[in-house]
């Protein structure tokens, strides 16, 4: 299997996030990929290639413009608010909610922060916007390679993009890679995509890109929303609307979930994959169900990733990998490499 890798990954990073009000080290940092990258050479999983540019057409595809165009200039705007000072990341500071009008741009930066913002918990940084786009370009390497006749291709970036809605940013996700990768298939000729999420957190963006369309399935394995990040979507009544009813699969698992009681709710999402026969897979990888994870709950350990990865591989399908989240450190290169080994 090839790995395409973000070399411009290390462009985006976020210096803290806030807990409980304090600003603590941001989780989501930049030696995730090196780690990953140093256990996929280690075990020789297979060739390591470059991403290539195929533009913004396919991340417009499923982005809307007027926020594509505030990620591209967002870090030059929001330094130019304090010439002279050291910059910090941007966090946004005002949300247009409920009530308020979202279909008016504001000029303010902060208002268009804001705007474009789901939470305040994704700081923007210098490279944020080139380290999102190669990622975009990473997934597309990756589907191009499987178009062409690949079984699997991984694409190794980050930071992640699940949560990265049509129309913001958040969750520590700029650009919704798995969207990208799975509307390029479409594009291609993929009669129908299947997007399968096994991040511990729901996807909430992949799933509203895709939530009133019949041709990409998009199903999940994730903490019930009702206690864990993204928490206003993920629930299992959510099921696709219009065309795409039915579509759209949420297997909530309560925090604390074992093992055991994760791979039952494999065995569900597979089956749903599989009754929807599509041409490719796409899969949201995210190694966060670990047990040793620092912001997630369920309890997965290394020798886990194996059997995830035995079960994964055994739809049969040719299948684009992408990487999410998953926090522990120290461990996260053997998941990963774990998760892939029976695609390797
Ligand atoms: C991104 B991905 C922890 C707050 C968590 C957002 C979590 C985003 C996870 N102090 N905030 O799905 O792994
Ligand atoms: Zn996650």
């Amino acid at each position: 299997m090839k790995a395409v890798y973000n070399h411009h990954h290390s462009l985006h990073q976020g210096k803290s996030e806030f807990f409980r009000g304090a600003q603590v080290p941001a989780f989501e940092r930049a030696d995730r990929a090196d780690h990953v990258l140093a256990e996929w050479q280690r075990r020789k999983l297979g060739e390591v290639v470059a991403p290539k540019d195929h533009g913004l057409a396919p991340i417009l595809a499923v982005h809307s413009q007027r926020y594509i165009d505030f990620l591209q200039t967002a870090w030059l705007r929001w330094v130019a608010l304090d010439p002279g000072n050291a910059p910090r990341d941007a966090f946004p500071s005002v949300w247009a909610i409920r009530t308020l009008r979202d279909d008016v741009l504001p000029d303010s930066f902060a208002a268009q922060l804001g705007l474009f913002s789901m939470d305040s918990g994704t700081p923007l940084t210098a490279g944020s916007w080139q380290a999102a786009k190669t990622g975009a370009d990473c997934a597309l390497t990756a589907a191009d390679l499987v178009l062409a006749g690949a079984r699997t291709a991984f694409a190794l970036t980050r930071p992640p993009g699940h949560h990265a809605g049509a129309d913001f940013l958040g969750g520590y996700c700029f650009v919704n890679h798995a969207a990208v990768a799975a509307q390029h298939l479409r594009g291609k000729g993929a009669s129908r995509v299947a997007v399968l999420d096994v991040d511990y957190h729901h996807g909430n963006g992949t799933q509203s890109i895709f939530y009133d369309r019949a041709d990409v399935l998009y199903v999940s394995i994730h903490g019930d929303p009702k206690t864990e990040f993204p928490f206003y979507l993920g629930h299992a009544d959510e099921t696709g609307a219009g065309a795409g009813a039915g579509c759209n699969l949420n297997l909530p698992l309560p925090a604390g979930t074992s093992a055991s009681r994760w791979f039952e709710a494999l065995e569900l999402a597979l089956a749903k994959v599989r009754a929807f026969a599509p041409e490719v897979l796409v899969l949201s990888l995210g190694v966060d169900t670990f047990e040793g994870d620092p912001i997630s709950h369920f309890k997965l350990t290394s020798v886990d990733y194996l059997r995830m990865s035995e079960r994964l591989a055994a739809l049969g399908l040719p299948t684009v990998i992408v990487f999410e989240g998953g926090y522990a450190i120290e461990e996260i290169g053997v998941n990963t490499a774990n998760a892939l080994m029976a695609f390797a």
